[in-house]
């Protein structure tokens, strides 16, 4: 039918004002991976707004672009179709539905594992014509963007004046890890024109539960993230860079030092926003603990769990809930 959605590749201008304030990219801290600096900025961004932007990141544009492809490709398909590759769990297609307890956007997606042990017969066949050409994309994105977030944990690591520099990246590169790939498509919401309230969610509020997320998206808007005083800024689309969020799970190997940060999309009413998320995790049987080396005699703020725990218990949440609460020591 005539009704397919268009989605927008990596070649207009953005001229939406999405709502929130109006703020300009320089709120938004900026890291150029290959300057000296990019150790103390990184330190300071985790701290101050658990999220910041990096350029000069190393990633191939290429391995970017063949996966955007495949995920035009794989949305652009008749909804019936894309239902077959359906629901996510906990790996699959979904529809305006996130989780399972009850929350929707104005969103689909797919989420997928990138374990190149899972066994593929476990997963949508949807990638029907050449499913090999859509897993070759997807692992060379996800080992590339992966190397990339192991270089960024390693520059925390240094920057905290932790000895193990790869204390946190060994825990993405472990054959056991439990990371997740998301792609997310936002069409666009024609009614949105018609009304004053501009907030329609796309993806609604919350924080990531992982250690750290990498965030890639073509070049609409949408995302915005909450500041330490509650405010919504919008991030300005970049589809050049890279968009770092601390998780939970970070926040708490830092004892609170590092930030998780609240962030949502709210829907565009012309534009097509494509987002494609690697999701950083430990491995199930993972100790989530403050770092004895960051306690310097101070508290834990949070009582110890295994990655296992605090995904089960995730699970059980709504998607803005404050998951780390139940952890938190009082
Ligand atoms: C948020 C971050 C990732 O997208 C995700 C999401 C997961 C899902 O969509 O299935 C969750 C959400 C996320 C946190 C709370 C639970 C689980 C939906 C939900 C309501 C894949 C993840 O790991 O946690």
């Amino acid at each position: 039918d005539g009704s397919k959605p268009v989605i927008e590749q990596s070649s207009y201008v953005d001229h939406s004002r999405p709502s929130g304030s109006a703020l300009s990219s320089h709120e938004i801290p900026v890291v150029d991976l290959s300057k000296p600096d990019s150790k103390s900025l990184i330190i300071k961004a985790c701290e101050e707004c658990g999220f910041f932007k990096v350029v000069n990141h190393g990633v191939p544009l290429d391995s970017i672009s063949r996966l955007e492809e495949e995920a035009v490709k794989f949305f652009s398909l008749p909804l019936p179709e894309k239902e077959r590759a359906g629901p996510p769990d906990p790996f699959g297609y979904g529809n305006k539905k996130i989780g399972c307890n009850g929350d929707v956007g104005w969103v689909e997606y797919l989420l997928l594992t990138i374990d190149p042990n899972f066994d593929s017969d476990k997963l949508p066949s949807v990638f029907n014509e050449n499913p090999e050409k859509f897993r070759s994309a997807l692992g060379d994105y996800t080992s590339a963007v992966r190397d990339m977030a192991c270089e960024i944990l390693e520059l925390m690591a240094d920057g905290l004046r932790i000895q193990q520099r790869d204390i946190f990246s060994k825990l993405l590169m472990d054959e056991q890890s439990d990371s997740v790939f998301r792609l997310n498509h936002y069409p666009p919401c024609p009614e949105l024109q018609s009304y004053d309230d501009r907030n329609m969610i796309g993806f609604g509020e919350h924080t990531d539960p992982q250690i750290i997320s990498v965030l890639r998206s073509n070049n609409t808007s949408g995302l915005q993230i909450s500041m330490k005083d509650g405010t919504w800024v919008s991030v300005p689309p970049d589809q050049n860079s890279f968009f770092i969020n601390v998780g939970d799970s970070l926040q708490v190997m830092t004892n609170g030092r590092f930030r998780s940060v609240r962030h949502r999309v709210l829907a565009n009413s012309s534009k097509s926003r494509l987002s494609m998320i690697y999701f950083g995790g430990p491995p199930l049987s993972e100790k989530i603990a403050p770092l004895p080396c960051l306690m310097k005699g101070k508290e834990s703020l949070y009582k110890e769990f295994t990655w296992f725990e605090y995904k089960k218990s995730a699970y059980t949440t709504r998607l803005a809930d404050n998951r780390l609460e139940h952890f938190q020591r009082v």
